[in-house]
């Protein structure tokens, strides 16, 4: 039974810290644009129930008004075709919803090129010098894109040519789809990059991830204060049944 005990004295004492890895939620929140013909998601949105007024003399509340995609939030396998058999975002065993975490940061790479794929060189690179990818565990691609999140137009950084941010190469998302992983967490508005649309597959990373029974998390904060490796990851998504995803709250425990 010890085992708890030194966790909450080590919480308590701050030698683990409780990171928090979710964005905050609001109409400010920046939404994934799909290109035509594609239909998009809502935003996040609150409606007002009352406020202390004649609709609720004594109490403020509000209704909520939002996509599965928005904002932070994690992707279950149905959200794809090549998973639509497995799980929706109800059916994930909660003893998933807690695991290792590793970070391979690319963001200076990511600064220079926005359009930075991330290849399975990389991951051997990275895996050569941190040792294996966790077992039952989230990867958690790095780009510094976070930083953007204040501003739609920066974070979806599109032009004429279409959305340009970071993400995974074809043969990166097929071999990752192969790994002993959870999932794969990113910084941006999805688990692809922002030219995925015109890959083959398109949307790679939905394509074999999901298909493969795997989860993705989208727009994690504070990913530049996780360690590349050693902290455990808590993913807590709403068990929507039958939905596709959901916005989670996504915290880290780590040692200090
Ligand atoms: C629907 C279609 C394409 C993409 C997405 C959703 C996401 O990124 C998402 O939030 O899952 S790329
Ligand atoms: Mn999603």
């Amino acid at each position: 039974m010890a085992t708890l005990a030194d966790l909450l004295s080590d919480l308590a004492g701050g030698r683990v810290e409780v990171l928090d890895l979710t964005a905050p939620l609001s109409d400010r929140t920046p939404t994934i644009q799909l290109p035509p013909p594609f239909a998009n998601t809502n935003g996040f949105a609150l409606e007002r129930i009352s406020n202390y007024d004649e609709a609720g003399p004594a109490w403020y509340w509000n209704n909520i008004v939002a996509g599965e995609h928005v904002g932070t939030h994690f992707d279950a396998p149905v959200h794809w075709v090549t998973g639509k058999d497995g799980l929706d975002v109800s059916r994930v065993p909660a003893g998933q919803l807690v695991g290792p975490v590793v970070v391979i940061d690319k963001s200076a790479e990511c600064a220079a090129n926005p359009d930075y794929l991330l290849e399975i060189a990389d991951v051997e690179a990275w895996t050569r010098e941190h040792g294996p990818l966790p077992t039952g565990g989230w990867v958690i691609f790095r780009t510094g894109w976070d930083a953007r999140a204040d501003d739609q137009a920066a974070f979806l950084n599109a032009n004429e040519t279409g959305p340009h941010t970071p993400g995974m190469s074809v043969e990166c998302a097929r071999w990752m789809a192969q790994q002993p992983i959870l999932g794969v967490g990113v910084e941006t508005v999805g688990t692809d990059a922002g030219a995925a649309h015109s890959f083959d597959p398109p949307f790679p990373c939905h394509s074999f991830l999901l298909g493969a029974g795997k989860y993705g998390l989208t727009q994690l904060a504070n990913v530049a204060k996780l360690p590349t490796t050693g902290a455990i990851l808590i993913a807590a998504p709403l068990p929507i049944v039958g939905g596709s995803g959901s916005p989670a709250r996504v915290l880290a425990l780590v040692q200090r």
